[in-house]
């Protein structure tokens, strides 16, 4: 495959290639793209030496099969003519084009075959906190369908970007070295403190991150009956996202039974023991590949409830390598990719 990816300097980009590499996929020529910022730099790739070129409308992406699109979504509004012109199937981590009814929002895990019918070869790569949240609500909604689902995020500053994570880890330095805080990436100094706000406001009163895990999630498991109402949190953790979820299904549902389908659920592993005192954290799960459950109980308020606790690392499932995930499923499943 000759692979292209927008944004290589960004958190997500860095752990593309890294992704790509541990996914063993097949790369017989990689180009690199970015603003005039990181245009000229150069970034290792099994060995060899990449230079980043500089996105422009003149870029040329004759020959590439797919593109890895990681540059914010006015970057992939931008250039999506110029990236898929030739043919290139652009899976684009931004929300550009994510509800747009013509292009698919795929988890593999979820809807690998939505992947196939894509009118204008863009795939979107969902948000990472309904990326982490479809993969353990999938086996409960296979036993019963969820008619309602309540989730209380804890974001990790990656999901920010690189500049993010860096901010978060220069402010507790200058806040120990008895310096004030430098604050530019977020609304309000992150370290030692809690931001109940990501993303914009919209004219509902939530924030457009808590609206797209009500749409990206109905689209995804292909269910309107689905709602989902959110409360979006940015945390001082550096990379995995955490999120408390609250659901009801059509039917009761034990935990036995529950547990049971996360054990057998592909991309989820239960980490739930309390007696031991074993379930899912941030740090743990920082550079993992899989989504981890843990913490499942009955709701007490509701017969139909269940309560869980769900950690993903953001830059991996939550986005390069829910991508990576996609390619892969294209080359195995789709004609047109086969060579
Ligand atoms: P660059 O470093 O050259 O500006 P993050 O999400 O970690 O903040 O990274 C954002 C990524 O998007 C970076 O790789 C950045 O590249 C890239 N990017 C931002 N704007 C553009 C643009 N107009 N054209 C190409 N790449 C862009
Ligand atoms: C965050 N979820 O944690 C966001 C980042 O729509 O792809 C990803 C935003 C998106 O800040």
């Amino acid at each position: 495959m000759n692979v292209a990816i927008v944004g290589a300097s960004g958190a997500v980009g860095q752990e593309l290639l890294k992704v790509l590499d541990e996914q063993n996929f097949p790369v017989d020529n990689l180009r690199l793209f970015g603003s005039p910022r990181s245009a000229g730099s150069e970034y290792e790739f099994r060995g060899k030496r990449v230079v980043v070129e500089l996105l422009s409308k003149d870029s040329d992406f004759s020959g590439i099969d797919i593109a890895f699109t990681s540059a914010g979504a006015g970057t992939s509004k931008e250039y999506a003519d110029v990236i898929t012109r030739h043919g290139a199937v652009m899976i684009d981590n931004s929300s550009a084009f994510r509800m747009d009814a013509d292009v698919p929002l795929v988890v593999p895990e979820v809807n690998g075959e939505d992947a196939l019918d894509r009118p204008r070869n863009i795939i979107g790569n969902p948000n990472c906190t309904t990326i982490q949240m479809v993969v353990a609500l999938k086996p409960i909604h296979d036993l019963s369908p969820i008619r309602r689902v309540h989730v209380a995020t804890y974001q990790a500053a990656s999901g920010a970007g690189a500049a993010a994570m860096q901010e978060l880890i220069n402010q507790y330095k200058e806040l120990a070295d008895g310096n004030a805080p430098t604050i530019e990436k977020f609304a309000y100094q992150l370290a030692f403190n809690l931001i109940p706000h990501v993303d914009v406001f919209t004219e509902n009163g939530y924030t457009k991150e808590e609206m797209k895990m009500y749409n990206e999630t109905r689209k995804i498991m292909h269910s309107d009956d689905i709602k989902v109402s959110a409360t979006c949190v940015r945390v001082p953790v550096l990379r995995a996202h955490s999120e408390a979820i609250w659901l009801e299904t059509e039917r009761p549902l034990s935990t036995e039974e529950v547990l049971a389908a996360f054990e057998k659920a592909p991309g989820l592993i239960v980490k739930d023991n309390p007696a031991e005192k074993e379930y899912p954290m941030p740090l743990d799960i920082t550079g993992k590949d899989p989504v981890y459950v843990g913490r499942l109980r009955k709701d007490l308020c509701d017969p139909n409830g269940l309560s869980f606790w769900v950690v993903g690392d953001q830059i991996k499932k939550g986005a390069a390598l829910n991508a990576v995930q996609i390619a892969l499923w294209l080359l195995e499943h789709d004609d047109r990719l086969k060579k």
